[in-house]
């Protein structure tokens, strides 16, 4: 089932609408001799813009249709026809990802929240029709702008997990039967050690309050996982964006273990990641309390370590109520206020004035999301350079073409007669 893998990177060849060419059209009228020139402009191309969906898990879709084009202008045509402005495409990714230049490596941005949008390749300007470059002593132009081509470049994609709660834990200690327990996700679960080899994110329903949290699944953490050992640290950066840390201690002792060693390991392997995990807010929790071991391990715990876990048992389901409404109340008033922070700091939000949005390979309720408006990429931003411009075409041996601004065209003598 590819849809159902996690992809967290992808790189995608990105490119906005080439604008459409400038009509060379001449009047051809009955009666009307020597019309002069009326040929439209060509139209905008489309803009290629990321848009954060919290519906979407993983960058499994870019990473499968790679080549995002935004859809190209129209070209102008008789009777100073403006071209059709190329369609937008959005492209929904998952909160957390985070978007950057493929060959230069320079960060764009980050999308961090619902409908939070960013526009990663303009589309070129439409080319001017002949119209434009009339003039007193030039009636007759063949000339037209064809177009500028739109930005292009290769767009890398990263997404750091944006789950609200990361389980911490050894291999077995039952960190995706506990995601199995309390989401429909499905992570694989078995009696060996780092059965788990990819991140799983299981969103976890509250229906009488109408809400859901994300949970992430990682693969097992063991002694020394800083320096390589066991599948190390490398899954660690996913729960760099957690708020929540939730650490599962398998309190059976499996394999004479002690859940207090485990527990102090854990952290330790934490820290040698970043100390500012350890402050995160946490919860512990007392995992195979079903088994016979498990009560006197968990009295020890609690007197050797002062925390007082929340015991469950993730196969027998008990427990895992108690488990939601603490991970609820710690995470949601969190989430509130994460939301509006990411969203102010994401950027000045422009109006969206007119242009059509196209839907691809999303839903259609991204048409909705999209309202929330275009999000300027942040400070620092210097958008990939456009190719040189070909400039304009040349039909013939004409004159250069003076800069026209909007006025003078609309003033063109002889199409007023
Ligand atoms: N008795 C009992 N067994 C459990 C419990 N939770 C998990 N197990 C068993 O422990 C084993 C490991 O469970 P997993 O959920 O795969 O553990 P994990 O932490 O995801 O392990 P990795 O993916 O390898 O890191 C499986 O055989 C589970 O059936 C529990 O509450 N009680
Ligand atoms: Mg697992």
């Amino acid at each position: 089932m590819k849809s159902r893998q996690f992809v967290d990177t992808a790189e995608a060849l990105v490119r906005g609408g080439h604008g459409g060419a400038g009509s060379a059209s001449m009047i051809h009228e009955k009666f009307v001799p020597r019309g002069g020139p009326d040929g439209g402009d060509g139209g905008r191309g489309g803009d290629v813009v990321l848009v954060g969906d919290e519906d979407v898990d993983s960058l499994v879709s870019i990473f499968f249709d790679s080549n995002l084009f935004a859809q190209n202008g129209g070209a102008g045509g008789a009777r100073r026809m403006h071209g059709r402005n190329g369609e937008s495409l959005l492209v929904p990714v998952p909160l957390g990802t985070a978007v950057s230049d493929a060959e230069t490596g320079i960060e764009l941005g980050d999308i961090r929240a619902h409908g939070q949008t960013l526009v990663v390749a303009r589309g070129g300007k439409g080319g001017f029709g002949n119209l434009h470059f009339a003039s007193s002593t030039h009636r007759a132009p063949r000339e037209f702008g064809p177009g500028e081509p739109g930005q292009e470049f290769r767009l890398r994609l990263d997404l750091k997990m944006m789950a609200d709660a990361a389980l911490v834990g050894f291999p077995s200690a039952g960190k995706s039967s506990l995601l199995r327990g309390i989401s429909r996700a499905k992570p694989k679960v078995a009696a060996y050690p780092f059965t788990t080899l990819t991140p799983h994110i299981g969103t976890v329903i509250y229906p009488e309050k109408s809400a859901s949290l994300r949970v992430a699944d990682i693969p097992g953490i063991i002694e020394d996982a800083h320096l390589g050992v066991g599948l190390g640290d490398r899954f660690l950066r996913h729960i760099e964006r957690a708020r929540v840390m939730v650490f599962v201690l398998d309190m059976a002792g499996a394999d004479a273990r002690k859940p207090w060693d485990d527990f102090r390991i854990l952290q330790d392997e934490l820290s040698h990641r970043d100390p500012a995990l350890l402050e995160r807010p946490r919860l512990v929790v007392a995992n195979k309390m079903d088994l016979p071991e498990a009560e006197a391990l968990l009295a020890e715990f609690r007197e050797r370590t002062h925390v007082a876990p929340i015991p469950i048992s993730a196969t027998a389901g008990t427990g895992l109520d108690a488990l939601k409404q603490a991970l609820y109340d710690l995470i949601r008033p969190e989430t509130h206020r994460r939301r509006a922070a990411d969203i102010a700091e994401a950027g000045t939000v422009v109006a969206r004035t007119g242009g059509r949005t196209k839907i691809a390979s999303a839903k259609k309720t991204l048409r909705e999301k999209a309202k929330h408006g275009i999000v300027t990429p942040r400070r620092g931003y210097s958008p990939p350079k456009p190719l040189p411009s070909p400039g304009i075409s040349v039909d013939g041996d004409v004159e250069q073409t003076p800069e026209i601004s909007a006025e003078k065209i609309a003033g063109a003598t002889f199409l007023k007669r």
